[in-house]
């Protein structure tokens, strides 16, 4: 109800990233907006996981809700229409799975070709079904990600038709930073922790951004400690040189040599935070905690956010009372593979009777 006792019918009022946001990115008025209606994405407080991790005041940021199921939305829409802005004739992108699926949707949007370079056998199925499905040409490479990534980087210089949407788009970052301003609209205040798991490193670098710009225009009093979370078998900002052979159940962030690797260590040293890593085991163990204790889905590379928590619960960078948020990058229903072994195992009845289910359950 309204103030003035009028039942609010419908929800459509959210623009999307660029409208809502407008005065803190690179966006003049009249220009073309491809868009979704991305962004505001629930924060939602965690008091059991909460407590379990000594009395933190814990939000989730859900980036799983977006359109396509993960951040990069804020990013494509961004991207895509600057694409279209300067008419660039088709779009490519190289990707784990969430980029490639977020590029396919809004190039389906703006009537654009899209092109996008996955490593064979490593994508989570979801993410190759909505890139297929919104009708991109998928090429599939033996290789990595990061080999992906230099091919289709040469691949855009040499054919200037076609416009390159990864991260090292500028535009992808602008439209990323916005998650930063959401979480301080919602929190009231900047959170005194923020947990992210990184990748490429784009993310994190367009979450500092975003509490760096806020602070600047007196939005928020103050900036959060970075903790960005990398997967053990892909940690090459932890270790401090690139990974060749990245590995990780965390497909999402199997990522060896990350574009924008010194941007993230400046943004952790800025904000006084620390990267970490976190083994597979302690990846799939904080999924099926947030998926049985809050109800909450999440891919395996967004888990690796709270893995990380989790490794620091009582190591001095958390204290009671402290408010830190935790980002979930990808939603659950991304990765059924992973997940399904996860969960208790379906049971069989005899056959379709009340008795039959009774003895099943062991009621
Ligand atoms: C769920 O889709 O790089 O550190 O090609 O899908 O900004 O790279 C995905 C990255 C975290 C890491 N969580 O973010 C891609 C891709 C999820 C992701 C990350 C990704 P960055």
């Amino acid at each position: 109800m309204t103030e003035s006792g009028t039942m609010v019918r419908g929800n459509s009022a959210w623009p999307g990233v660029m409208e809502h946001y407008r005065p803190f990115l690179p966006v003049e008025p009249g220009e073309p907006v491809v868009t979704l209606r991305e962004g505001n994405t629930p924060l939602l407080e965690a008091p059991r996981l909460g407590a379990v991790l000594g009395g933190i005041r814990l939000y989730f940021k859900l980036e799983g809700c977006n359109p396509t199921g993960s951040f990069k939305d804020r990013g494509m829409t961004l991207a895509m229409s600057k694409a279209v802005l300067r008419g660039a004739r088709a779009v490519v992108c190289a990707s784990t799975g969430n980029t490639s699926a977020a590029a396919a949707a809004y190039a389906a949007r703006a009537g654009l070709p899209c092109y996008v370079v996955v490593p064979g056998g490593q994508v989570a199925r979801g993410k190759l079904a909505q890139a297929l499905m919104h009708g991109a040409l998928l090429v599939q490479v033996d290789g990595n990600f990061d080999q992906g990534l230099a091919a289709v980087r040469a691949l855009a210089g040499e054919h200037r038709e076609v416009e390159l949407v990864n991260s090292v788009n500028p535009y992808r970052l602008e439209g990323q930073k916005t998650a930063a301003f959401e979480v301080v609209d919602q929190l009231g205040e900047a959170p005194d922790l923020l947990a992210i798991p990184v990748g490429n490193a784009g993310n994190i670098t367009a979450y500092w951004r975003g509490f760096c710009e806020y602070q600047r225009a007196g939005l928020a009093s103050g900036r959060p400690r970075l903790l960005g979370v990398q997967a053990a078998g892909a940690a090459p900002l932890v270790e401090g040189r690139p990974v060749a052979r990245p590995e990780t159940v965390a497909t999402a962030i199997r990522i060896g040599n990350p574009a924008s690797g010194p941007l993230a260590l400046q943004a952790v040293a800025e904000s006084g935070g620390m990267l970490t890593a976190v083994s597979d085991e302690e990846i799939l163990d904080a999924s099926r905690l947030l998926a049985q204790t809050e109800g909450i889905f999440a891919e395996p590379a967004s888990a690796a956010s709270l893995a990380g928590l989790r490794r620091h619960a009582g190591a001095g960078l958390l204290a009671e009372g402290m408010t830190v948020v935790c980002v979930l990058t990808g939603h659950g229903l991304k990765d059924p593979e992973t997940a399904l072994p996860q969960g208790p195992q379906p049971i069989r009845a005899a056959s379709p009777d009340a008795a039959s289910l009774a003895g099943a359950l062991g009621l």
